[in-house]
């Protein structure tokens, strides 16, 4: 298990679509391994191949949502009671994913992505989807999603197509991104 590099626009390579996976090997094994790893690292709640300059349609997920069964820790500032739980770790690998039925209704969420670091904005996506998609061994699946698992998987395919959350913004909101970005990098 290694962590890799995350790459960051404007890499060229963030804009290349990725190949299908054909080879259900050791190697695939490894790059998914790499890729939670890598993930988990950052943090972040999703990660395409193409974002460690793997050009392979490989998606892996994790929401990593709270888990409200377990023991939560009371905790107090400014006089704001609020509960802290563990979160729960749900990995998910999407191999050679496509999106099928995206809804007409859209769901907005603010979206971040680790290519483009310290950059949020709200981005509107089909509220609802159904994805079909190979797992590790090959084997074909689908499943519907929604909520922030429907928004985090089209964000993962988009960079299947080489296509970043940024690309949905108007140019007036994409380029004060990229200037807020610049001068960040600058201000480090
Ligand atoms: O960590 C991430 N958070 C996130 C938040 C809202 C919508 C999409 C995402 S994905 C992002 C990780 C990433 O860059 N994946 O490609
Ligand atoms: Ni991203």
């Amino acid at each position: 298990m290694a962590i890799r590099e995350i790459l960051e626009v404007p890499d060229p390579r963030l804009k290349v679509v990725s190949e299908p996976v054909t080879e259900f090997d050791d190697e695939l094994k490894t790059l998914v391994s790499d890729m939670f790893e890598t993930m988990y690292d950052a943090p972040g709640i999703g990660l395409a191949a193409i974002q460690v300059g793997v050009p392979k349609r490989v998606l892996v997920i994790d929401l990593q949502p709270e888990d409200t069964e377990a023991e939560g820790e009371v905790c107090n500032h400014g006089g704001h009671e609020h509960v802290h739980y563990p979160v729960k770790k749900e990995p998910r690998v999407f191999i050679n994913p496509e999106i099928l039925d995206p809804a007409d209704e859209l769901a907005t969420y603010q979206e971040g992505c680790l290519s483009v670091p310290d950059i949020f904005a709200d981005v509107d996506r089909p509220a609802t989807c159904r994805v079909r998609y190979q797992d590790l061994e090959g084997e074909t699946h689908e499943e519907d999603l929604d909520g922030l698992m429907a928004t985090c998987i089209q964000h993962e395919m988009d960079h299947l197509e080489g296509i970043l959350f940024i690309d949905h913004l108007s140019r007036l909101k994409r380029n004060m991104a990229i200037k807020k970005l610049k001068k960040l990098r600058e201000a480090a």
